[in-house]
């Protein structure tokens, strides 16, 4: 049961939007109520992701909206792309995550690190969801430490030859392209274009997940993969440019744990005006007040976070480090907002019938993938000290 969605703005944040900011939301708002809500419990419970929901994702604009239109983008600033992301996530973080891989970690590194030739091949196609693409950055053995990675390139004159294997890859089995990032023969991290169907290229699908169920995950194995020297992204080198494209995405995700959190709340509340024990709405209890008090406090907390953090993307000011603190803060507080939330609606709590377990357990992976907690944690602690816990 889905009930109207009213989401929190205690702080009255929407006066530092923009018409055209509101206007995004509006439009993702009304698709993600009409084309998501009626069919993501199902889609979740069967582990399939409505793969038209590629196409219309693209229709409404919600990949590369930062991306210049000359390349199929909408050329609007970072808070857009974080309103997108709010609201998509409010749906489910599967769909957020489809929306978030296509924009940050696809169209992000063709145009900023990829030749002008590739920008126009594949950033067009991206944006209306015509194409498909994927980020190959973990592998089998090295997840929190992808300068360890094993997966190699050799030079062979003609073309590049690819080994090794990727792993936990979102949209891997479903997509056209996939930005991967491997080593030359000195060792340093680059950046190749693979797309679907070259010979030894193969992405098995990664099944029985509790988490993000309606998310396609798999991997991605290199057998001798004749790349060609085109599809080599020119422009950066090191695995600093694999970290660029995750601080985009985790400035998304800053934004978009936010929607399941809201939607969480919302369904927490209202349920609990509703429900009545002891002869009055569950909702009159001082421990219930306290837990929706505190969500409340904290979802608030979280939108002036992201807020800022976006005017400082806009201005190009916003360092890893801030980007990785709000990644980190946010969606704990999200996961935490669930699990409070799913208390309140006690044994109801637990069915697809509401959103909140789905949320919780989704939210399970976004603690984990774009960096973990912990990882986060030792960001800052970097940050803060000057001393790497990593090295
Ligand atoms: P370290 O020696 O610190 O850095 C290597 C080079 O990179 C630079 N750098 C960054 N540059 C830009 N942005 C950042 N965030 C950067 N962090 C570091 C650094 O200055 C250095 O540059 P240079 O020029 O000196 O070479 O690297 P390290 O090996 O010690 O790594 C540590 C750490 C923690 C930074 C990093 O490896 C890390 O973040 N680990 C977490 C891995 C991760 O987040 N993986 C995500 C995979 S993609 C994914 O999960 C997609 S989910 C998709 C979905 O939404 O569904
Ligand atoms: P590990 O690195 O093995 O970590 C295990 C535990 O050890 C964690 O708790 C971690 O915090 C802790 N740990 C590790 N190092 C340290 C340390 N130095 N100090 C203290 N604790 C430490 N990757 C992609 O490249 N592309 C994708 O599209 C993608 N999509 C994903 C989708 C899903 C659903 C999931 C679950 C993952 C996805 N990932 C993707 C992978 C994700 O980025 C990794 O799972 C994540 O970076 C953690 O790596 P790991 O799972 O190997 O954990």
């Amino acid at each position: 049961m889905a009930y109207p969605y009213t989401p929190p703005d205690y702080f009255l944040l929407d006066d530092l939007l923009t018409d055209e900011h509101k206007i995004v939301r509006s439009a993702i708002r009304d698709w993600v109520t009409r084309s998501v809500i009626p069919v993501i419990d199902e889609a979740a419970q069967k582990h399939h992701f409505p793969r038209h929901f590629f196409k219309e994702l693209g229709d409404i604009g919600a990949f590369g909206p930062f991306i210049p239109v000359e390349y199929g983008g909408a050329g609007m600033d970072y808070i857009a792309y974080g309103v997108i992301m709010t609201e998509l996530e409010r749906g489910d973080s599967g769909i957020r995550s489809a929306a978030s891989v296509q924009t940050s970690l696809v169209m992000y590194p063709i145009h900023a690190f990829g030749s002008e030739e590739q920008r126009r091949k594949y950033l067009p196609k991206l944006a209306t969801g015509e194409m498909i693409g994927c980020f190959g950055l973990t592998e089998p053995n090295h997840g929190s430490d992808p300068g360890s990675m094993e997966t190699r390139f050799k030079d062979m004159g003609d073309h590049y030859l690819l080994n090794g294997a990727k792993m936990w890859i979102t949209n891997s089995t479903i997509a056209d392209i996939a930005v991967v990032w491997a080593k030359d023969e000195q060792g340093v991290v680059r950046g190749l274009i693979v797309e679907k169907g070259m010979p030894g290229f193969t992405a098995p699908e990664t099944f029985n997940k509790w988490s993000l169920r309606a998310s396609v995950t798999g991997e991605l194995v290199f057998e001798d993969v004749k790349v060609p020297k085109e599809n080599l992204l020119p422009n950066i080198k090191g695995l600093k440019g694999a970290l660029m494209c995750l601080n985009s995405a985790r400035y998304g995700i800053a934004w978009g744990a936010i929607g399941a959190a809201m939607d969480c709340y919302n369904t927490a509340l209202l349920y609990s005006l509703e429900r009545k024990q002891f002869h009055k709405p569950i909702a009159s209890f001082q421990l219930q007040q306290k837990k929706l008090a505190e969500i409340l406090t904290d979802i608030t907390k979280a939108q002036f976070l992201a807020w800022r953090l976006g005017v400082l993307r806009n201005e190009d000011r916003a360092t890893p480090q801030q980007i990785s603190m709000a990644k980190r803060n946010n969606v704990e507080m999200a996961l935490r907002t669930a699990r409070e939330s799913r208390q309140i609606l006690g044994a109801m709590g637990i069915t697809g019938d509401f959103p909140i377990m789905r949320h919780m357990m989704n939210l399970e992976s976004v603690i984990t993938y774009e960096g973990t907690h912990d990882v986060h944690l030792l960001i800052t602690g970097a940050d803060i000290t000057g001393i790497s816990a990593f090295s």
